[in-house]
């Protein structure tokens, strides 16, 4: 693999080491004798930079002069995490490293003489870089994977998104209550390049001025109102095995003058001088940190168009070079839109094609529908996303125009097919006739694009059945399909688990597997191999050793590496249950102290880590934070327990964060009301890391079983198919409390866990409120499978082989995979493999 490397990589560490010291000396200007830490990760990411830019240069290049069909991927999130670690995979170093656990020694030597040696550890360097959070989770995250899959492939992709100033926050537990801090994160990113040769100006507000042209065509003119600049930073994305670098493009806002306006300056209007431009620079100040809800803020349709905006002048400048004619627009050019954000796109083409360059609404129209496809990530009504008609009206008059439009040549067709139903038009219609009237963002995203893709197969099965049931009818079936969600092998295999990669590697004839991740198949012989075992089982022992490390650091807490280690990170949300948990560990701990010494003996130790961030202004959200929190300082504290229970909550969840958490479990949960969760990614992750899961018939844990097996996984709980009547006999008297469920309350009721009244709204919603998420419908399957989970864990010897089974049956989660189908089923592009690699 090193020789394949070598091309594009650096010839020997060596050389790579001359190039660090290079850019410490020159680059940053700094003597090598006070070279920290920080400014080695940042000399050694200037080194790989070099490197990436001639592959992007190139890689570039080639798809322009190929003119093949390229995918633009709109994401208003991209969850990237670190890059060091990345580049250094992918343009080739990390791969020198074939014997395993030995730290790479970066050594450095001033080229001045008579200075000694300096020794960095790479994994002590890698850790300097600030995570580029630039999204919520795991719809960001899934843009990022996308990233790396479509590189690696060589399909030729751009992505287009927002460079926030600020990414999602980070969280501090102060009295164990969530608190909010900015994360401003560009202080020194080497990854990003300022294009301020590409600037491109986007119009707000105004009015629409209509007339007829001399040849008597209507023609629309959007005057008025107020330009804002778009900025263009562009960041490499290399891809793993090949040279191919594609790119992803994040558009800064800038007031139209560049500065603030002197003239008032001068006349002494300080305040309103700067005014204009700080409200320009507003506009990507910072990403919205609400996961699953969607509240009509008018900053957020300003972001929206403004991305959009950009983005689409970019792609159509870069079509037109091609000379090509429009009607072959959707040859050249496949637009993804990850959920509703970017639906204004769809409005935004048809608007340019219109206005600009003057093509009539047919033809437009079928370019434009022609070239979207939309990802739809989520069923919960809170998310659908609407805007309200005088909002629009107010800052995009022409595009509210190009939507009543679209609705109406819509209606006219819905009219002519199924001329009786008069109460379907009003159904499916763009516009929701409320007060005020809304525009639904996912039904204009449907009847502007070719495909529409659910994210797991009973997530898609789900929208044709439900919420966009009418438009299967109309459109008919084959519009809509199914992809099923991917993680990368790359970042979440190789790199937050190399002995484990190296382990797999060792057996089923080398690195290949993390191109096409089925090779992992290779392994279920070994799944009774007692030398084999041994090892895998090492190896997982190491990485909860790291994380009780990573524990006792930043919670002071002491584990026992050797308890069953029970994980649940990810967005705190009511529909992913983290209240079912911290239940369920209170019912734990309440059996604990019901035994004698004799009968706990028995138990298996284990530890409920916690983690996750809740939206700052969902406050049931932050209350289940709260209740994680005072549950752990009781129960770690409380001596009869011991080692049998620890209740970890870790702070500030994210990325690099994952990296370090995922390879340590033994079992994650993934445990939402079933027909919640339209895929998860993180249950895929764990299962890769040699880790089981408990979890109910949702999203992606129903494919994972398949794959998988019944037998190596922990499902329960009632269906999704029973989730509509089981909420009826809540709301209609026929339901009684889950007795256990019980118990737990009335020991938070009696003050337990601090003032009962803190976590009094956080029991009603389930007691006297409906019990929305059926937490106390499945209180009683989720506590027997638990018992079920201990007694596995106990056979130490089976537990090991479930997991080396499960992971050899894992290669459908590939992003690798989920990407090919896109861009077969719905994309129609093909790779572009570089020159020399043909
Ligand atoms: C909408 C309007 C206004 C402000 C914010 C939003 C908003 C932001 C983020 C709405 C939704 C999101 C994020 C959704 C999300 O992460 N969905 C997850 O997508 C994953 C990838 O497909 C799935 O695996 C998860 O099941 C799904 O919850």
């Amino acid at each position: 693999a090193w020789k394949k490397f070598q091309a594009h990589g650096f010839k020997s560490k060596d050389e790579f080491e001359k190039e660090v010291v290079r850019h410490v000396e020159t680059t940053l200007a700094r003597s090598m004798f006070n070279c920290d830490e920080t400014a080695a990760y940042a000399a050694a990411s200037l080194a790989f930079r070099d490197r990436l830019i001639t592959q992007w240069n190139r890689t570039q290049q080639r798809q322009t002069f190929s003119d093949t069909k390229r995918v633009y991927y709109l994401s208003l999130e991209f969850l990237m995490g670190r890059a060091l670690d990345n580049a250094m995979l992918n343009v080739g170093l990390k791969n020198a490293r074939t014997s395993s656990s030995l730290p790479l020694i970066l050594k450095l030597t001033a080229s001045a003489e008579g200075l000694s040696e300096l020794g960095f550890r790479i994994e002590d360097i890698i850790e300097q870089e600030h995570d580029a959070a630039l999204g919520n989770g795991g719809l960001g995250r899934l843009a990022a994977c996308f990233l790396d899959s479509m590189a690696s492939l060589n399909i030729p992709a751009w992505g287009y998104g927002l460079r926030y100033r600020y990414g999602i926050f980070k969280q501090e537990i102060v009295d164990g209550y969530q608190v909010e801090v900015p994360d401003y994160w560009l202080d020194f990113n080497p990854w990003e390049f300022p294009r301020h040769d590409i600037v491109v100006d986007i119009q707000f507000y105004g009015h629409v001025r209509k007339y007829q042209d001399e040849a008597g065509k209507q023609v629309a003119l959007w005057e008025g109102g107020e330009i804002v600049k778009a900025v263009a930073y562009d960041v490499p994305i290399p891809g793993f095995d090949t040279q191919a670098t594609n790119n992803l493009r994040l558009w800064s806002s800038k007031a139209a003058s560049g500065e603030f306006d002197f003239q008032k300056f001068n006349s002494g209007d300080y305040e309103s001088s700067v005014a204009d431009q700080q409200r320009a620079e507003t506009i990507s100040a910072v990403l919205y940190p609400n996961d699953n809800l969607d509240r009509g803020k008018e900053l957020r349709l300003k972001q929206q168009y403004f991305w959009v905006a950009a983005s689409l002048y970019d792609i159509v400048r870069r079509f037109k070079k091609s000379k090509r004619a429009w009607s072959e627009f959707s040859d050249q050019v496949a637009i993804q839109l990850n959920d509703t954000h970017p639906t204004l796109a769809i409005v935004e083409l048809q608007r340019i094609l219109l206005d600009q360059e003057g093509l009539e609404w047919d033809e437009a129209w079928t370019i434009v529908s022609k070239t979207f496809g939309y990802t739809n990530h989520t069923v919960l009504p809170e998310a659908l996303e609407k805007w309200s008609v005088p909002l629009f009206q107010n800052l995009l008059p022409r595009h509210l125009q190009i939507i009543y439009e679209i609705n109406l040549y819509f209606l006219q067709l819905v009219e002519r097919k199924f001329p009786k139903e008069r109460d379907l038009l009003g159904r499916v219609s763009i516009i929701e006739e409320s007060q005020p009237k809304m525009v639904r963002m996912a039904y204009l995203a449907i009847v502007g694009s070719h495909k529409v893709n659910g994210v797991a197969e009973l997530h898609s099965d789900l929208i044709k059945t439900t919420i966009f049931k009418d438009f299967v009818k109309i459109f008919g079936p084959d519009k809509f399909t199914n992809v099923t969600n991917g993680i990368t092998p790359r970042r979440w295999l190789h790199q937050a688990n190399p002995r484990l990669s190296e382990l797999i590697a060792s057996k089923v004839g080398g690195l290949g597997f993390l191109k096409d991740l089925t090779l992992l198949n290779e392994l279920e012989k070994y799944a009774d191999d007692k030398e084999f075992k041994k090892e895998w089982a090492e190896i997982k022992y190491a990485n909860k050793v790291k994380l009780a490390k990573h524990i006792k650091t930043t919670t002071g807490v002491t584990v026992n590496p050797s308890a069953l280690f029970d994980i649940q990170v990810k967005r705190i949300h009511e529909y992913k249950r983290q209240q079912m948990n911290i239940f369920g560990v209170i019912h734990r701990y309440l059996t604990i102290k019901s035994m004698t010494a004799e009968e706990r003996k028995k138990l298996a130790p284990r530890v409920s880590i916690f983690g996750g961030k809740a939206a700052p202004g969902y406050w049931m959200a932050k209350t289940i934070i709260h209740l994680i929190n005072n549950v752990g300082s009781v129960v770690n504290k409380d001596k009869d327990v011991g080692d049998l229970l620890k209740v970890i909550f870790l702070e500030d969840y994210n990325v690099s964060k994952a990296e370090v958490i995922i390879p340590a479990s033994d079992i994650s949960e993934h445990i939402s009301t079933a027909g919640t969760e339209a895929s998860g990614t993180s249950n895929m992750k764990f299962v890769l890391n040699g880790g089981l899961i408990i979890g109910t018939c949702d999203g992606a844990n129903i494919e994972i079983t398949r794959e998988i097996g019944e037998n190596n996984i922990f499902l329960f709980g009632n269906l999704a198919e029973d989730v509509e009547d089981l909420r009826h006999a809540h709301n209609y008297g026929s339901h009684a409390m889950d007795p256990d469920l019980g118990k737990v309350f009335e020991e938070i009721k009696k003050g337990t866990f601090g003032d009962a009244g803190a976590f009094s709204a956080l029991v009603g919603a389930i007691e006297d409120h409906g019990d929305y998420y059926l937490v106390s419908d499945d209180f009683h399957s989720y506590i027997q499978t638990q018992a079920l989970v201990d007694e596995a864990y106990k056979d130490q010897d089976e537990w090991t082989s479930k997991t080396i089974t499960s992971v050899a049956r894992m290669g459908f989660f590939s992003s690798d995979r989920c990407i090919n189908e896109y861009a077969e089923s719905i994309w129609n592009v093909e790779p572009l493999v570089p020159e020399d690699e043909g």
